[in-house]
């Protein structure tokens, strides 16, 4: 995959982030979401890809834009006149906003992320819950999903040379994670309870500064798989295993192709092929600083990084609004007061 497309997937992630950006402390979690899709999918229209979207806001008939099965970028139109190759043929995941509530209230690591995969190879994973546990480089190879906590935090510390004592576990604080919590508790490993964004808790263990180690619990599958393409590109690991609410769930799951429900996914099997990976900050948070307005114009910090060659590049940028081409996704991101 090219590494041009990387640099204009970062736009992509960058034009969602910072129409999200507005509405931080608003109180509006579903608003902040909308203006991301919208501005995300804006942005797709001048990026030279025939993508299509696998991972996204849902199926047609309840979501308008970046549903599951949409084709973005500039490449279908050119794919279709006459001259030069065709654009790249891709599978596309999104979340224009992961951890809306995040957004909504301020607080931190809440992203706008993209992850792109040669066609037709991202696990088109259904919307519902998936159990996961991801591990930054160093550990791959050792976790188990099938094992208990206690046996994979003793796997972890053994591969990082430490003590289980010497480790943080993220989770999601959910009802659904008692038992866990306390397992994890009892092993002495210390615990890091976050409200939500299970993505950037991922790509939070695979990188020392974060200090986190593990992740584990259940979350969004579709947010399993955006996941695993971070942690493809980085070289970590992870596992997941689909977990259903309700017949309708596994029913629509199986509309989509899976057979096996007691499949653990292993991260190869989430995210196959070359993959990228880019994720912009809405808000402040343990990888990536959020959206900072200034008089005209505002900053943001993203990371990019590619399976190919493993590099992983953050990007500050400063952009200045009156000197923006006057693209339609800015109507979100201009003062609307002034
Ligand atoms: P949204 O961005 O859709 O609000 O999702 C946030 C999130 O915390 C994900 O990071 C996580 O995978 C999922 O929700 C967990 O779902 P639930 O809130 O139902 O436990």
């Amino acid at each position: 995959m090219e590494r041009n497309l990387a640099m204009e997937m970062v736009r992509v992630t960058e034009a969602a982030a910072l129409a999200a950006g507005r509405m931080m402390g608003k109180g509006d979690r579903k608003g902040a979401d909308q203006v991301a899709v919208d501005a995300m999918r804006r942005a797709f229209d001048s990026v030279d890809v025939r993508g299509t979207v696998v991972i996204g806001e849902g199926e047609r008939d309840e979501a308008p834009m970046l549903y599951i099965g949409e084709q973005v970028g500039a490449g279908w139109r050119r794919a279709e006149g006459v001259h030069g190759d065709p654009a790249p043929r891709v599978d596309i995941a999104v979340d224009p906003l992961e951890g809306t509530n995040l957004c909504a209230t301020g607080a931190p690591d809440s992203i706008a992320v993209i992850a792109v995969a040669d066609d037709g190879q991202f696990l088109n994973a259904p919307d519902t819950y998936m159990k996961k546990i991801a591990v930054g480089p160093g550990c791959k190879g050792v976790i188990d999903l099938r094992k208990s906590p206690t046996w994979n935090l003793q796997a972890v510390a053994a591969a990082k040379r430490c003590n289980v004592e010497d480790l943080t576990v993220i989770i999601l604080e959910r009802d659904r994670h008692q038992e866990l919590i306390a397992e994890v508790r009892a092993t002495g490993a210390r615990i890091r309870l976050i409200g939500d964004g299970d993505v950037a808790a991922a790509i939070a263990t695979t990188n020392d500064k974060t200090g986190i180690d593990v992740l584990m619990g259940t979350g969004g599958a579709p947010e399993g798989v955006l996941a695993a393409a971070a942690l493809r590109c980085v070289g970590g690991d992870m596992q997941g295993l689909l977990q259903y609410r309700n017949d309708d769930e596994r029913h629509r799951a199986e509309r989509m192709g899976i057979k096996d429900h007691d499949r653990v996914y292993q991260l190869e099997e989430l995210a196959q092929g070359q993959v990228m990976f880019a994720a912009t900050g809405v808000t402040d948070g343990s990888l990536l600083r959020g959206v900072h307005f200034f008089g005209g114009g505002a900053t943001t910090h993203s990371v990019v990084m590619r399976s190919k060659s493993g590099t992983i590049r953050f990007i500050e940028a400063e952009h200045h609004f009156d000197r923006k081409p006057d693209y339609d996704w800015m109507t979100w991101v201009r003062p609307q007061k002034t």
